[in-house]
């Protein structure tokens, strides 16, 4: 039986005890999905780091970097956070630096609170994350990055999916409340995510920078079998 409990902003993860479990970082629109990409596209890593400055020292080791803040490419950076940038053979056996507003500070917090893996969640390789984890059969946190610690509608829903793959396999111990949330989230959108999603905060802020192909993009389910994945600083192919 796999213990799951969902953390729906970063902002609650001080109350989780996170050691030695499996966290999946969760920011389908885009940080994880393009983390994902980036892995499928064939980067050796992608290191998640939190401050434009961090990124720019490791420039001069030789990674590229790619970032945002507030959905705007950062000045300088080589990429933005659009998954369609890690494609064209542009990161192939290279090492990627990426900063971005939520995403990745999530990934850093999980590693420093001491997670067994840090997975970068999408709707991209649900399936093989959902077996990877019951395969591996720790406790799992779903942390949700919603925006600027508030909750956000996408996260949470695939908190929600990604639950119910787990509860399919009989597999899930249900005790906590955020659980049953995005459960029921999950139930009410499941028929149609992309139409469920275009009401919430982060789908307006995307739509108004015209980044809709790659919301269609990161909600597309099962494009990859690679589970991608963090033990040290560097995420990378853990399956
Ligand atoms: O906040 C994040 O981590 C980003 O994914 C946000 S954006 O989609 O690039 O605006």
């Amino acid at each position: 039986m796999i213990d799951i409990e969902v953390v729906l902003s970063p902002a609650l993860l001080h109350l989780a005890e996170v050691k030695n479990k499996n966290v999946v970082v969760i920011d389908i629109l885009r940080a994880t999905s393009t983390i994902c990409t980036a892995i499928h596209e064939g980067a050796s890593s992608v290191r998640a780091v939190d401050s434009i400055d961090e990124a720019l020292i490791l420039r001069n080791q030789g990674y590229v970097i790619a970032g945002e803040r507030n959905g705007h490419k950062i000045e300088g950076f080589d990429m933005g956070n659009s998954p369609f940038e890690c494609m064209n053979g542009l990161l192939t056996d290279k090492k990627l630096a990426l900063t971005t507003t939520n995403g990745t500070k999530c990934i850093t917090a999980a590693m420093i609170a001491g997670a067994s893996h840090v997975i970068a969640g999408s709707f991209l390789n649900i399936d093989a994350t959902a077996n990877w984890l019951k395969t591996d059969n720790k406790a799992v946190i779903l942390l949700c990055a919603g925006w600027k610690d508030k909750v956000n509608l996408e996260d949470s829903l695939y908190a929600g999916a990604l639950s119910k793959k787990l509860l399919n396999f009989n597999q899930l111990k249900l005790e906590c409340d955020s659980t049953f949330m995005v459960l029921d989230l999950y139930e009410k959108a499941a028929n149609n995510i992309s139409e469920y999603l275009t009401k919430s905060s982060h789908y307006q802020r995307l739509s108004h920078l015209h980044h809709q192909e790659d919301m269609e993009y990161c909600l597309t389910e099962n494009k990859f079998t690679t589970v991608v994945g963090q033990k040290n600083v560097e995420m990378f192919k853990i399956n």
